[in-house]
């Protein structure tokens, strides 16, 4: 696999996911910041793999992934046996599949509302707001550990990732369940070696 890549972005997310597969794999960096003369900004086989030019985008073979989520999901459901997703046939998946589109769907728009300091529109917004989307996580974690009970999935991988973002731009607010989901992600040696990496290659 070849995981296309760049520090401080989204891609942090695959790192971390793959960490937690304990699969190998090739990242192959690409400068977004850089623009069309960035390093591997036109490298066509980047290209091909991404088409809008963002990262992270994930090479399998003739599979070729250029959302985060979608990423998450192929990885999970490929590697079964690494315990990262649920089952099609399980009755649980449809909880997974929901938190596994939340990070996207959801908490992505609402922090933007917030960074942007955009009025509120709850009913328009497809992510309601910024607080219906906090209320939602904090319900949907009381009592857990992980989003799916015990069981660490791919959906935390998603969800710890941008909460770990929030709380480093000082907008997770203080809830007990909240604040301890993110210690918990925040120890796992995915997401260490995720941000290791952001830091050593920071340009
Ligand atoms: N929904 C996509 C978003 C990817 C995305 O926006 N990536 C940013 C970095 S975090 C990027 O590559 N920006 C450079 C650009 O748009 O040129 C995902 O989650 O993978």
């Amino acid at each position: 696999m070849k995981l296309y890549w760049c520090e401080n972005t989204r891609a942090f997310r695959i790192i971390w996911m793959l960490d937690e597969l304990g699969q190998p794999y090739e990242r192959i960096r690409v400068d977004v910041r850089g623009g069309e003369t960035g390093e591997n900004k036109s490298d066509p086989d980047f290209r091909a793999a991404s088409p809008m030019g963002k990262v992270p985008a994930l090479v399998d073979g003739p599979v070729k992934l250029w959302d985060s989520g979608a990423i998450c999901l192929y990885l999970a459901d490929k590697y079964p046996e690494a315990g990262l997703s649920v089952a099609a046939d399980d009755p649980r998946r449809g909880e997974f599949l929901q938190w596994l589109m939340f990070t996207n769907a959801v908490i992505e728009p609402a922090m933007l509302e917030k960074f942007m300091e955009l009025p509120p529109k709850p009913q328009s917004y497809g992510h309601g707001s910024f607080e219906s989307m906090i209320g939602a996580l904090e319900k949907g974690l009381k009592g857990r550990d992980w989003l799916m009970g015990d069981r660490f999935t791919a959906a935390d991988v998603l969800v710890g990732s941008s909460v770990h973002v929030l709380q480093q731009f000082g907008l997770l607010p203080v809830i007990t369940a909240l604040q301890g989901y993110v210690a918990r992600c925040r120890i796992r040696p995915g997401l260490q070696k995720a941000l290791a990496l952001d830091g050593v290659t920071k340009k």
